[in-house]
């Protein structure tokens, strides 16, 4: 049987950005250094393939600090963690390392040193996620406000209008974040905060390459988890840029092939947490069903590369 012809998109850049790489090598790194097990505060990177590897290299992934003993390394995710983690893990005495993104450490300090000057922050973010709860965690309660529409930005109780600065989520949405900070300018003219906002060149990059291909395309597959906020992002830019089907897939099995049916071209791409071996095999499945064209679409070239922390470059 002839299979259907198919042209398929892959977005370039896709996947793993120097954060993730850079905190899946501190995991790796710790064990090797210090031998199994080593404890990992919150899924080291938002991808359960990643964890599910590291667990087999002897990493034991926990939600809380109170679940790690005394004397085993601990090291904290990706996304940070409140001010109250290092604090507590150093009261303990415990051996721990930071694997918190150096983009998500620069909107702390950006944070703190708003707040140093005398200003309430108000943090643009999604509740509950672990980077939001790293970065408000930063500073006293109070300190830091939750913004996460436009419609928030109204009802927003500040102390002092005249003084505020806002800090961003690293993988939020670039046009819903443009919106809200419009809205929170329009509100309080005397705001300030960096010159657009803290969303990383990753975040940017994978919206942007996104966005140049979703008019071309009859679906679009984002290999990512649903816990990952920047691959939920990508699904939405999709959506909303002209592509009919934007699906988010953990790997190949969770594709929905009734959807697909009758497309003729599909975009694919991957979140910052999901390592290529998952789009190759989605590219695999889709080979089995199609006859294949692979085009790259590439908007950016990325060579950042962050370095693990001296602790794990020493000998133990
Ligand atoms: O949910 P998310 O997009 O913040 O995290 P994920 O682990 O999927 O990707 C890496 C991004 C980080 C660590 C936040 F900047
Ligand atoms: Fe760092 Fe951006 Fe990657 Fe988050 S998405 S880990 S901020 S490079």
């Amino acid at each position: 049987m002839t299979k259907p012809p198919l042209t398929l998109y892959l977005a370039a850049p896709r996947g793993f950005c120097a954060g993730v790489d850079r905190a899946i090598k501190i995991v790796e790194m710790a064990i090797q250094k210090w031998g199994a097990p080593v404890f990992v505060r919150h899924e080291i990177v938002h991808n359960k393939f990643v964890v599910d590897r590291l667990k087999d290299q002897g990493a034991v992934f926990v939600e809380d600090l109170s679940d790690c003993p005394d004397d085993r390394p601990v090291i904290f995710s990706a996304h940070g963690v409140p001010k109250s983690v290092p604090e507590a893990a150093q009261a303990r005495q415990m051996i721990f390392v930071d694997a918190t993104c150096p983009l998500v450490s620069k909107v702390h300090i950006e944070a703190e040193r708003h707040s140093e000057a005398g200003l309430q922050i108000i943090m643009i973010g999604h509740d509950g996620h672990p980077e939001t709860i790293g970065t408000m965690g930063q500073l006293p309660i109070g300190e830091v406000l939750l913004v996460e529409t436009v419609g928030d930005v109204a009802l927003v109780d500040v102390r002092d209008p005249d003084k505020l600065a806002f800090v961003t989520q690293t993988t939020l949405s670039i046009d819903d974040t443009k919106d809200i900070v419009a809205a929170l300018q329009a509100r309080f003219p005397a705001i300030q905060g960096p010159h657009k906002e803290d969303i990383c060149y990753a975040t940017t990059n994978r919206q942007e390459a996104v966005k140049a291909m979703a008019p071309q395309i009859d679906a679009l597959l984002v290999v990512g988890a649903p816990n990952s906020s920047n691959s939920r992002r990508l699904v939405e830019v999709g959506a909303r840029n002209g592509c009919a089907y934007a699906q988010l897939v953990q790997r190949a099995t969770d594709i929905d092939w009734r959807a697909l049916d009758g497309i003729s071209s599909i975009g694919i791409t991957a979140g910052a947490s999901a390592p290529e071996i998952l789009v190759d095999e989605v590219i695999a499945a889709l080979r089995d069903r199609f006859d294949v064209t692979v085009t790259e679409v590439e908007t950016a070239k990325e060579n950042i590369e962050f370095k693990v922390p001296r602790v794990l470059r020493e000998p133990a």
